[in-house]
């Protein structure tokens, strides 16, 4: 029979099976990107000694004590030589926390670090907090920028739905240890708020996404850009729009910045999300852009339609029907990890390089706003092609 001793070395054992399997290379594809065959970091990865009390005494059926829900929306750096994730992790209380899965390789192997975050409470203390972007800035501190939750105490009296969504801000110098800033001062709320890698005009420098309420970003008309003296005391003066909104596309209900854009000698590399409606909800999908170097405010590439959408068992999850990203990591010879969650339930790992990233921006037409264009786009590269391929 076994014993309860053999029942504990079995669950670290399937762990350890599942977190060093090694991932695979998805064949063929766009040539833009590579998937991978394996989500990178899911629930199931969260440590044993997380999940159950391995006490024989406290819990003789070893029953699981604390469930994991999902892992989603992870921030991303390269710190000593390792790949690694700001993950969020949300427990089945709903609540979502920070913890750190580090990988040798950036494709597989990430092993969470033994403890989450510990991220101090700001003056208000938050319900929730998720989706940290992080940022390491020329200032010498790391930041990591997230959204902080709190319900709204303006709404009816019984409405427990209605929520607040403010930037909070922290900075470290070794992931481990984190000083709260105060939340961003903001005359919106704010989620996808993302920091800006170097100063500009002297100044810190935000991509905000301002958002009439909770859910909706009603007037709030795309990705912001906002200039603040101190981020010890960090607050919107003036936002304007960099990346807006339009119909009928799909950044038509809104849009938010993903992880810091990439600095290339073309320009600043942006990733981003944009959401569209349909009958069967919100869907969401990832896009890309760039920006003048010498003004990152000026939008120099918007290929048209998606970079990356849902397919397979992404489409699937606690939320359906969304990638979201928050976090990726650039090589020194230029390979691209791109770190994205699925249906608000998983992480992935897609790879490219900065120079097929630029090439995509700069030569996929950008979206017209109309069928009629699509096709007159779609005619120019069939005339170009048939020229040169005849059939
Ligand atoms: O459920 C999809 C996403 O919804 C929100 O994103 P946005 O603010 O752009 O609507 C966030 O709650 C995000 O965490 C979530 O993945």
């Amino acid at each position: 029979m076994e014993t309860f001793s053999d029942k504990v070395k079995r669950l670290f054992q399937e762990h350890e099976e599942l977190i060093t399997r090694k991932n695979e290379p998805v064949e063929g594809g766009n040539g833009i990107f590579t998937r991978y065959k394996y989500p990178v970091v899911t629930a199931a990865h969260a440590p044993v000694f997380w999940r159950y009390d391995l006490n024989e005494d406290s819990n003789p059926y070893l029953m699981e004590r604390i469930g994991i829900n999902a892992t989603l929306n992870s921030g991303a750096i390269k710190w000593n030589g390792k790949y690694l994730m700001m993950i969020r992790v949300e427990g089945a209380d709903r609540k979502s926390f920070f913890a750190v899965a580090e990988s040798p390789n950036g494709i597989d192997n990430f092993r969470f670090w033994d403890y989450p975050v510990t991220m101090p409470e700001d003056l208000i203390p938050a319900t929730n907090i998720y989706d940290m972007r992080l940022t390491a800035h020329e200032d010498g501190w790391i930041y990591g920028i997230f959204c902080a939750e709190r319900h709204d105490d303006n709404a009816p009296l019984g409405d427990l739905s209605s929520a607040t969504a403010t930037a909070g801000i922290a900075r470290t110098k070794d992931l481990k240890n984190w000083e709260r800033l105060p939340d961003l001062k903001s005359r919106s709320q704010q989620r996808n708020v993302v920091l800006h890698p170097e100063f500009v005009d002297g100044k810190y420098a935000l991509y905000t996404r301002p958002q009439d309420g909770f859910i909706n970003a009603g007037s709030g008309g795309g990705i912001g850009w906002a200039l603040v003296d101190d981020m010890t005391h960090a607050e919107v003066k003036e936002e304007k729009i960099i990346d807006y909104r339009y119909y009928h596309t799909i950044k038509e209900v809104k849009n938010g910045e993903g992880p810091h854009p990439v600095k290339t000698p073309k320009g600043w590399l942006h990733l981003a999300h944009g959401v569209r409606a349909c009958a069967a909800g919100l869907r969401y999908v990832l896009y890309m852009y760039m920006t003048a170097l010498d003004d990152p405010t000026k939008l120099i590439a918007a290929p048209g339609g998606y970079f990356m959408a849902p397919v397979g068992e992404e489409r699937i999850g606690d939320v359906s029907n969304v990638l979201f990203t928050n976090g990726w990591i650039v090589d020194e010879d230029g390979k691209v990890f791109i770190y994205y969650a699925s249906s608000d339930t998983r992480m992935h790992v897609a790879t490219s390089t900065v120079d097929k990233l630029v090439d995509y921006c700069m030569n996929t037409p950008a979206d017209g706003l109309s069928s009629f264009a699509s096709v007159e786009t779609l005619k120019k590269l069939i005339d170009k092609n048939l020229k040169i391929w005849q059939h």
